[in-house]
């Protein structure tokens, strides 16, 4: 807490180049240029109270792990959980796959904790881009949606709404809890890494195998990959 007003955590998330990073700087302040490589924490005092913002990288659609691990390093920056799950898209595009591969990963309960920041780059005309591309938020997101042009000169007014309709969910929802998705993926790393180890171990046996039956046959092949075993402790170290 701080001047009387309940801290807020808002973790960022969207498709790359959309502008989650210009967002944060145009919310709080001067965040690092260029394409965002790893989460980041920023901690503002806005109009009274501390605002945490976790940025994170851009989502690809099509690498649906990275983005379940990116997301497993970022959460906990939001520690004990995030107030909202800010999802920054572009106001011109239509968005329900980012929204659904988002809510597939962070599970459904993940929905009523989204608010959406729809960037709007070349400051068009609102109410045609809710007819065009959005028209669907309104209701799913029981209005939660806002439209925003970091670029701009600073719009105090857009950010005291965004903070307020954030305040708001979080009196009403709480916030959202983590720990359903961190068991989960804590799950699926350990037995994604399994799995390697048992690749390893097969290939091992199969590597030993062969080298057994091609030593009479092929005896320069098998020295020469004997060799390049001999000199894999030095790689590693
Ligand atoms: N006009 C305008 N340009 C924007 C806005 N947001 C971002 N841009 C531009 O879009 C480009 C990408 O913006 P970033 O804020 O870095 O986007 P990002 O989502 O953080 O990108 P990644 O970290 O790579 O995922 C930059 O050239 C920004 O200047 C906006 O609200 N209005
Ligand atoms: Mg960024």
């Amino acid at each position: 807490m701080s001047g009387g007003k309940s801290d807020l955590r808002i973790l960022l998330i969207g498709k790359k180049g959309v502008g989650k990073t210009t967002a944060v700087e145009a919310i709080g302040g001067e965040p690092n240029p260029g394409p965002t490589q790893c989460p980041a924490k920023y901690r503002h005092p806005i109009d009274g109270r501390t605002v945490v913002m976790v940025d994170t990288p851009g989502l690809s659609e099509e690498a649906e792990h990275a983005f379940r691990d990116m997301i497993f390093d970022a959460l906990p920056l939001t520690n004990p959980g995030p107030n909202a799950i800010l999802m920054v898209l572009d106001a011109e595009e239509k968005n329900q796959a980012v929204l659904e591969t988002v809510i597939d990963a962070l599970g459904v309960e993940a929905k009523k904790h989204i608010v959406i920041l729809l960037v709007n780059r070349a400051n068009k005309d609102e109410q045609e881009l809710v007819d065009v591309s959005n028209a669907e938020l309104g209701n799913e997101y029981e209005g939660r949606y806002i439209f925003f042009n970091g670029k701009s000169s600073p719009n105090p007014i857009q950010v005291s709404q965004l903070l307020e309709m954030i305040t708001e969910l979080s009196l009403q929802e709480g916030i959202y809890q983590m720990e359903t998705f961190m068991e989960k993926e804590r799950k699926r790393q350990s037995k994604e890494k399994m799995t390697k180890k048992e690749r390893l171990r097969f290939h091992k046996d199969a590597f030993i195998q062969a080298c057994e039956e091609l030593k009479e046959e092929e005896p320069e092949l098998i020295k020469s990959m004997t060799d390049v075993i001999k000199k894999l402790p030095k790689t590693f170290n």
